[in-house]
């Protein structure tokens, strides 16, 4: 559903299962699959909202890689990128890893009332496809951050590998925010 969308927006990516899918999907230049570094894709998306304010972005996160870096929910409302769309797929799973429960499993802990506690305003806490599909609507259009929690069964990918290692992904991801006109 999110993949047409996608096009003309930047995408950070968390490493695994989510990576796998959009890559799956075909992937684009505008795409980078963060490696690696659990937790850190919505403050690299940070990052990219703050110097690119005239780009849209778009952190595709997991639930055990937010809850691995917490604060980023506070950071992120208390600089408040106006172009930043944080998508967090809760499957209350480390589901690239094997399949152990996170927090989040069994309604333990709630990401979105974290986000809304961390200050930040446009929350959705979303379980079945439709109200996603609306809440990722009304993200893209609205010109200020916005955060998805949205609830999806523990099943990823049957496969993992990429044709494309991160360094070449980031450079070319760099030279596609290059070749943008302002
Ligand atoms: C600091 C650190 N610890 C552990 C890992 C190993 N690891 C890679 S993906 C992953 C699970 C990610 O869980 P989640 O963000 O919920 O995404 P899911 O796999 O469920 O899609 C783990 C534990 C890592 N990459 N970095």
């Amino acid at each position: 559903m999110l993949y047409p969308e996608l096009g003309d927006k930047l995408v950070v990516t968390i490493m695994g299962a989510c990576a796998q899918e959009l890559y799956d999907r075909g992937h684009k230049e505008n795409f980078f699959y963060l490696q690696h570094a659990m937790g850190l894709a919505s403050s690299i998306g940070l990052g990219l909202a703050l110097h690119l304010p005239h780009e849209k972005i778009v952190v595709l996160d997991g639930d055990g890689s937010v809850l691995m870096n917490l604060g980023t929910l506070a950071t992120l409302a208390r600089y408040r990128p106006r172009n930043l769309v944080h998508v967090i797929f809760d499957n209350g799973s480390l589901l690239s890893t094997g399949g152990f429960d996170s927090h989040t499993t069994s309604g333990i802990t709630d990401l979105a009332a974290i986000a809304r506690g961390a200050g930040v305003e446009h929350v959705a806490a979303v379980d079945s496809v439709v109200a996603f599909g609306e809440a990722a609507i009304e993200a893209f259009a609205r010109d200020d951050l916005s955060v998805i929690v949205a609830k999806v069964a523990a099943v990823g990918p049957n496969h993992y590998g990429m044709d494309l290692q991160l360094p070449e992904n980031a450079f070319r991801f760099k030279r596609w925010i290059a070749g943008r006109k302002p």
